[in-house]
């Protein structure tokens, strides 16, 4: 049988991992085994392997423009997703481009700010643009629990909190919020989704003793590429929280210096 001609074209604006088991690469991973087209933005370039974040370049901030604003204009984009996005700046700039140019494709904002490693990664001036301009354009974001944390100036450490950080945030935004429980570290991975109205809860077993590098990235490319297939939102997060579940389950492991070194399993 011939391959299809076209696939669902999604878009990532993302940071580069070098050990491609997060940032754009996860997501770009993750698309193909979930049947979408990958395009990139690429924010910055991060020096790192799991655990360890050795250095962040920037990537120029007209560059940045000229990538998205070129694929926005020739591509038929079916659903986009941010992740790292670095700097203040960078925040702004694609705030401006997708106001003008991707309304009505939906939105992923991960709300990427700190490393698993716990090395911050995202400029904490960009926060506050986080909030006023891209929060009002998403889908859905995703914090977990450090992030909602953040985002709230309240702890988030256990499911009622995660329900307060959720309500709080879904009332002043407007968006749906999705709060990670992964780091939770009970028998069960738990998130939950707030749209207004009610909240949904995810669950999967949780899997321990392996490096979650890239999670994040991975669940909401997967929900990125689920609403691309057209899928309800709580069907696609439902997918997207089984694939990851399964990219954890299967990883990878390598010997090396510290021991051994994993990565998450996109093939399965
Ligand atoms: O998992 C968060 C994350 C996102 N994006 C990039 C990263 C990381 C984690 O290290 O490097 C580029």
């Amino acid at each position: 049988m011939k391959a299809p001609r076209n696939l669902p074209a999604v878009l990532t604006i993302a940071g580069s991992d070098s050990s491609a088991g997060a940032g754009l690469q996860a997501d770009l991973k993750t698309f193909s085994a979930l049947g979408v087209y990958g395009l990139t933005t690429v924010t910055c370039v991060v020096a790192e392997i799991p655990g360890k974040v050795s250095q962040i370049a920037a990537v120029d901030p007209e560059n940045v423009r000229a990538q998205l604003e070129l694929l926005l204009e020739n591509f038929p984009v079916a659903a986009i997703k941010t992740g790292l996005l670095f700097s203040h700046e960078i925040v702004e700039l694609v705030a401006d481009v997708l106001e003008k140019r991707a309304r009505g494709i939906p939105l992923v904002i991960d709300p990427v700010m700190i490393a698993t490693s716990g090395d911050r990664l995202l400029d904490p001036a960009a926060v506050k643009s986080y909030e006023e301009r891209l929060f009002p354009l998403a889908t859905l974001v995703t914090p977990n629990m450090s992030e909602a944390a953040a985002l709230t100036n309240r702890p988030v450490q256990n499911l009622a909190e995660m329900r307060a950080a959720g309500e709080q945030l879904q009332a002043r935004y407007g968006a749906r919020f999705l709060v990670k429980g992964g780091h939770l570290a009970g028998e069960q991975a738990v998130d939950l989704l707030f749209d207004g109205a009610r909240v949904a809860e995810f669950a999967a077993p949780y899997v321990a003793g392996v490096a979650t590098h890239g999670t994040g990235c991975t669940y909401s490319a997967a929900i990125v590429a689920g609403l691309a297939h057209g899928q309800p939102l709580e069907q696609a997060i439902a997918s997207a929280k089984d694939f990851v579940s399964r990219a954890i389950a299967e990883h990878f492991a390598w010997p090396c210096s510290l021991g051994e070194i994993h990565a998450l399993n996109h093939g399965f």
